[in-house]
């Protein structure tokens, strides 16, 4: 794939701040929080903000998970290889955002909102864990409108790949089906993460309608049992579930559609369509005490696989690719990358 072309990869997903603290269980039992999870915040949750930037010291660092990724992708290739959609305010947040792009050289179109705040989304760490509980904003407002815009349509045309957060199903299926159609009329690549259990879940009918366009699909052990339970599947087990995810119809027969299921610590297993063999690709291990947090992970992950693929690499280099751009991140606060940078 000609990496040579500029902005190549094309992201869509919902850029948003993320307000990350140390915390403890009273504080995830106050807000009826799992210690491992992403949720759209309710009412209830709205103080969580205020609380985690005046009682627990927390960090603004720059979130969003697809635009992790993307910001991930954009630090390994070269320069102006990826642009990034989604809808932000006109604030503060989205102005450090900016900033964050900027130095991974991360180029974004944002659908700016002049009513709309940017997005926010509390990361409560405690050890290991994550919990995510997301105030989309602006980036709620994101739709067919920017995305259909001359401007920003010319980008779609150029580029090769489209990646999309599964996050973005809350916000604008069309979005989505649209860039879908676009990558099987024109052979393009189109990239879906699942990104949380509760999009395969709540979202099935709007996830179903863009698996047949998937030519890859992303995600982990506990988005791939989701995905089996709100389809009834045998088995819940990552194995089995990577398999059916490989094998479901498919629009684009140009492509056979790889099925990756990352396990954190555990082997990543992708399956290929149409294939009995079920490969496995052991993470980069990695010294617990050099852990900071594992906010980010399968972003970084994401990100270092789409840039392997954009890069003409193959499957088993591009997760490789994914697995070290994931060790990077979780040394680093949130889901960040080191600088100076590394090289893979
Ligand atoms: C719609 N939701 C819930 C979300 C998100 C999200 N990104 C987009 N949409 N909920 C959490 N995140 C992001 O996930 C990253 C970690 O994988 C957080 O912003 C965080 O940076």
């Amino acid at each position: 794939m000609a990496a040579r072309k500029e902005f190549a990869l094309l992201v869509l997903e919902n850029p948003l701040l993320d307000i990350q603290a140390q915390a403890d269980q009273a504080l995830l039992d106050k807000y009826e929080l799992k210690a491992n999870d992403a949720i759209l915040a309710e009412e209830k949750h709205i103080p969580l903000y205020e609380e985690l930037l005046n009682n627990y010291d927390a960090k603004l660092i720059a979130g969003g998970a697809a635009q992790n990724s993307a910001r991930g992708a954009q630090y390994i290739l070269p320069p102006n290889s990826v642009v990034y959609l989604g809808g932000a305010g006109d604030d503060k947040y989205s102005a450090i955002l900016k900033d964050a792009v900027k130095q991974a050289g991360l180029r974004v179109e944002y659908r700016v909102d002049p009513k709309e705040k940017t997005g926010r989304c509390g990361a409560i760490i405690t050890g290991h864990n994550r919990s995510l509980v997301t105030d989309l904003g602006a980036a709620n407002h994101y739709g067919l409108d920017h995305l259909k815009k001359p401007e920003i349509w010319s980008l779609v045309e150029n580029a090769e790949v489209y990646y999309i957060g599964g996050f973005h199903f809350t916000v604008s299926p069309p979005a989505i089906m649209e860039l879908a159609k676009q990558a099987a009329e024109h052979n393009k690549t189109f990239v879906l993460s699942l990104s949380a259990p509760f999009i395969p879940q709540f979202f099935k009918e709007v996830v179903d309608a863009s698996a047949p366009y998937w030519d890859y699909i992303i995600g982990n052990e506990t988005e791939a049992a989701a995905y089996a339970e709100s389809h009834d599947l045998p088995s819940k087990e990552p194995k089995d579930v990577v398999k059916v995810l490989a094998n479901l119809p498919k629009e684009n027969g140009k492509r056979k559609r790889v099925a990756i299921v990352t396990q954190g610590t555990e082997p990543t297993l992708v399956a290929i369509q149409g294939e009995d063999a079920i490969q496995e690709f052991p993470v980069h291990a990695i010294e617990p005490s050099k852990i900071n947090d594992t906010n980010g992970a399968g972003d970084a992950f994401a990100g270092g696989f789409l840039a392997g693929l954009l890069e003409g690499k193959s499957l088993a280099t591009s997760i490789d690719m994914g697995q070290w751009l994931a060790k990077l991140s979780i040394q680093e606060l949130g889901p960040s990358y080191p600088f100076p940078k590394q090289v893979y």
